[in-house]
């Protein structure tokens, strides 16, 4: 069956025992046994929860993997991974990220004898480069957050299966919808659900999504151990974010091409980053590998940060926020926001300037969003 009828029935049979068409919010902290051991599937919710499992064997379909566990937030499931490593390993990391996968990396696992080399995404030979005989992992984003670059995921798979090394994809930018990272030869696949895939900016939560059973019995112990579960109603808005995935990243495309191909015409912006531009250096690999190209952008302005603060102080549709993935459109300030964790000069070095600006385009009228932009860069 194709995406969009998946993502509305995979793990989401009528309940059995009233024929409740949408599944319950299963909201119990624990089950009855009937005898010690003898139960239906279920003892106590950290450990699974009805809910939380129609969500995992849902997003494990989207993302055509075999297994599903989701998380109380993506970086929950980010850590889960990290924790497949032991003092000694080494982790090869993607120089473009979220700020708070390298802020775990460098302020978390560094701490407990886990080194990491951060790898230009710009070229995939950086990747093997950096190879040395204890690394065990290689975390990437793509797209990336916030530049937008795109790796080659086929490629670098092609590198981690040569060394023996896993490959970890975070595709929270693309969604499953537009990217499955695991047919290109990714090991782990992690999201955060918290963005595209509920889709409402009203959870926070994370996913990861695999084949290999072994890995997935590691990771699921841990998600056991640790705890960092996410409750039934949270799990229940995910699934329910799931269902219009679909329609929502088609419109949430449309728009982000539509904003980039106006920002990049206009005379107060310096440079425009998306994936989607056919001028874009990503363009080619992002038509490989993706089938769409999302809808997040990101541009310079001409200017300083207080042209950005003027231009920031004149939205009225976009609001000022972190995150992304929402119907509503966003904007941040990724170096005083998301990516505040990096040093300055580490920062400005990748490319996260002064005046550079994140927009999550979100699926209001794109003519109105157009008009936002417009009205505020006449304060710049
Ligand atoms: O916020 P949380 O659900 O814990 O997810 C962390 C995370 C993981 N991976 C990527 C690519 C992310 O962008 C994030 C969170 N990012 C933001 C909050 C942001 O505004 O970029």
């Amino acid at each position: 069956m194709k995406f969009e009828t998946r993502a509305i029935h995979d793990g989401q049979e009528a309940d059995l025992k009233t024929g409740a068409v949408v599944i319950p919010i299963y909201q119990t902290s624990t089950y009855q046994q009937e005898a010690i051991g003898k139960h239906r599937g279920y003892e106590y919710s950290r450990t699974g929860n009805p809910t939380r499992t129609a969500l995992e064997t849902a997003l494990a379909s989207l993302e055509e993997g075999k297994y599903g566990l989701a998380f109380a937030s993506g970086v929950a499931a980010t850590n889960t991974v990290f924790s497949l490593l032991k003092t000694g390993d080494h982790i090869i990391a993607g120089d473009d990220m979220y700020g708070g996968t390298y802020r775990i990396l460098e302020r978390v696992f560094k701490k407990w004898g886990i080194s990491m080399s951060y790898a230009d995404v710009d070229y995939l030979s950086s990747f093997e480069k950096a190879i040395q005989e204890n690394t065990k992992l290689i975390w990437i984003e793509t797209p990336t957050n916030p530049l937008l670059k795109i790796i080659d995921i086929e490629r670098i798979s092609e590198i981690a299966r040569k060394y023996n090394i896993l490959l970890a994809v975070d595709n929270t930018f693309a969604s499953p919808y537009f990217q499955r990272p695991l047919l290109l030869g990714a090991d782990i696949v992690v999201h955060s659900t918290t963005k595209y895939i509920a889709g409402h900016s009203d959870i926070v939560g994370g996913a990861i999504i695999l084949n290999d059973q072994k890995l997935y019995s590691e990771l699921k112990y841990y998600q056991n151990t640790a705890g960092a579960v996410p409750g039934p109603l949270d799990s229940w808005l995910a699934l329910r974010g799931l269902k219009t995935l679909a329609i929502r990243m088609k419109a949430h495309a449309e728009n982000a091409l539509y904003l980039a191909k106006y920002l990049s015409k206009h005379h107060k912006v310096e440079h425009v980053y998306y994936p989607g531009l056919d001028s874009d250096n990503n363009y080619m690999v992002a038509r490989k590998q993706m089938s769409g190209f999302s809808g997040m952008l990101s541009f310079k302005l001409k200017g300083d940060r207080s042209a950005v603060d003027r231009f920031f102080a004149n939205l009225k549709l976009f609001t000022l926020a972190e995150s992304l993935g929402g119907v509503e459109s966003l904007i941040s300030y990724p170096a005083l926001m998301t990516h505040a964790s990096i040093p300055r000069e580490e920062r400005i070095k990748r490319g996260i300037t002064d005046n550079f600006i994140r927009v999550s385009a979100g699926i209001e009228n794109k003519s109105d969003l157009k008009n936002d932009l417009s009205s505020a860069f006449k304060y710049v």
